[in-house]
């Protein structure tokens, strides 16, 4: 075993403070609000309670006519005429929401005009800087794949540890609405790169980056500007940056991090921990980071027993690898917080999966039905398929792809499947890897329709190829917003129409528009 050099820190030179009292600060300010969904109305309120002058911009008309909040100015405006609008704005800060793109013209504008940007989280930890509570842990984390899964359960660890620690961010709860709450004893928080972006001087307690692989790579321009945005949930912190073992780009991301001095750095592995790491020994999840004696000894965290029941067949030789290096991360980031084993092994059992992550949602005639519709990019998808026995997989796939390509996805889990249905307005990307990777799989094309009418017939489509004993399994690898509002309406009408079919009083009488192309 080896021992984990320690990063050196320096103090992160971003983290200067806003430069006095926020409300100081902003109390009269005119200040651009881009985007009025769930983050956006958390900033508008938030701003208002701090005085500010507020603009407001989004391209639909029906976030603006349902805005109650007293704002100076409310437009209807797509990217270019927001852009426009900023350049002749008076406000010197924007605070945008996560869907803007990076690439795209508004952020574009705000930065040849000189007007600061924020992300609602930027914010957030800024509000909280000038509350009556600034020393609030976060426990900060972000990857492409597991964030949703780790950061619950974290949540669940803390929780078991005593304190209120909610999860918060990319998984629902603007961070906002925790910080303004003043309830919380630490904050366990989701960031999705689109966040970092535009966060600064946020100084987290502890953070990882679970992974890194190809993602969101149009909002971004491209895969090194995404590893860049990744990267910094590792600035500033304090105590503990958690990186993979498995997965050198997380390793290389906290080197270069600029942490603060005495920041240790932390992995975890699937393998037996060396000194300064968490890991696995046979079928227990081990601590050599955090305790005292951890130079000479581990101390047990908890059994693969723990998370029996997030294994297919709640048999733990089925426990997805994926499952437990999120276990291992979200307890090493709950050990910096100062969680006690007892506690994790609490946690870990206490946790359960939240909806479309893997979910059965209906079993008959031998075959199961299954719910991925989380899985909205190729690595995600990969660890669900991977999972499946040689040859029993009936995939449903495809959808907005992102930007992604997907030969190397489809070369992976071609041994896992019996056959493949692909969703989506544009096919092309994901039907040419099959065609090249998997030239003799069945494939059929669903075309498009309505959200109804696509899942009724990726459905019936995917009950016809299914054997017993196989596995219907939605994880399309892609975003679902070309055809669906969510990836939640995505997963839910496909639970019903699976439901349905397999009761014989659905999806097989369902119009589905007649239109499925056997390839
Ligand atoms: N809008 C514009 N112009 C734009 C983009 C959006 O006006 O260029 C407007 C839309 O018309 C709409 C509003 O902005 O009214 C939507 O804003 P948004 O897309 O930022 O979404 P929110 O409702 O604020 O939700 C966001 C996250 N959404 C995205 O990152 C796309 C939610 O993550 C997050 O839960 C929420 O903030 C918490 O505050 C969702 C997501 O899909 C789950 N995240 C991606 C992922 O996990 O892969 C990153």
């Amino acid at each position: 075993m080896t021992s984990l050099t320690e990063v050196p820190g320096e103090p992160p030179s971003a983290v200067t403070g806003p430069g006095g009292a926020l409300s100081d600060q902003l109390d009269g300010a005119h200040v651009a609000v881009v985007g009025l969904g769930r983050t956006g109305r958390a900033v508008v309120d938030a701003l208002a309670t701090l005085g500010a002058r507020i603009h407001v911009f989004d391209s639909r008309e029906s976030s603006i006519d349902t805005l109650e909040t007293p704002v100076v100015s409310a437009t209807v405006a797509d990217g270019e005429t927001t852009a426009a609008a900023l350049a002749d704005s008076p406000a010197r800060l924007l605070v945008v929401s996560p869907g803007v793109p990076a690439t795209g013209p508004v952020l574009r504008s705000a930065e040849a005009a000189g007007i600061e940007t924020w992300s609602e989280v930027e914010l957030a930890w800024r509000i909280q800087q000038d509350s009556s509570h600034p020393d609030v842990p976060w426990l900060t984390l972000t990857g492409t794949d597991g964030k949703t899964t780790t950061v619950s359960m974290l949540s669940t660890i803390l929780a078991a540890q005593g304190l209120t620690a909610p999860a918060v961010g990319n998984i629902g709860t603007p961070v906002i609405e925790a910080v303004l709450s003043g309830s919380a004893d630490a904050l366990a928080v989701e960031l999705s790169s689109f966040q970092l972006h535009t966060t600064r001087t946020l100084a987290p307690l502890a953070s990882t980056c679970l992974n890194l692989a190809a993602d969101h790579l149009d909002w971004h321009g491209g895969l090194e500007a995404y590893a860049r945005d990744k990267a910094r949930v590792y600035s500033g912190t304090r105590l503990a940056a958690v990186y993979n073992l498995a997965d050198a780009a997380t390793e290389d991301m906290v080197r270069q991090a600029d942490v603060v001095q005495g920041c240790r750095a932390v992995g975890f592995t699937l393998a037996a921990p060396g000194l300064g790491q968490v890991g696995m020994v046979e079928d227990l999840l081990v601590d050599r980071a955090f305790h005292a004696q951890r130079r000479s000894s581990g101390v047990e965290l908890a059994t693969t027993a723990d998370l029996v029941h997030l294994a297919p067949g709640r048999c733990a030789q089925n426990l997805p690898a994926h499952l437990l290096a999120d276990a291992l991360a979200a307890a090493a980031l709950a050990c910096a917080a100062g969680a006690d084993p007892e506690a994790v092994t609490a946690g870990l059992r206490a946790y359960s999966p939240g909806a479309h992550r893997i979910v059965t949602v209906a079993e008959a005639e031998g075959i199961t039905w299954v719910d991925d519709s989380k899985a909205t990019n190729p690595h995600s998808a990969e660890a669900a398929l991977t999972s499946l026995p040689q040859g029993t997989g009936v995939w449903i796939c495809g959808g907005d792809t992102k930007g992604a390509q997907f030969f190397d996805l489809v070369r992976t889990v071609r041994p896992h499947l019996r056959g493949a249905v692909v969703i989506g307005k544009e096919q092309d990307d994901i039907l040419a890897a099959l065609e090249r990777e998997a030239p003799d799989l069945p494939v059929t094309r669903v075309s498009d329709g309505t959200a109804e009418q696509v899942s009724a017939a990726a459905v019936e489509a995917a009950g016809a190829m299914a054997r017993s004993g196989d596995t219907v399994m939605l994880a399309p690898a892609c975003a679902s917003w070309d055809q669906f509002t969510s990836y939640a309406q995505r997963g839910d009408l496909f639970a019903a129409c699976a439901q349905a079919y397999t009761h014989g009083d659905g999806a097989r009488s369902t119009d589905v528009s007649g239109d499925q192309e056997q390839s």
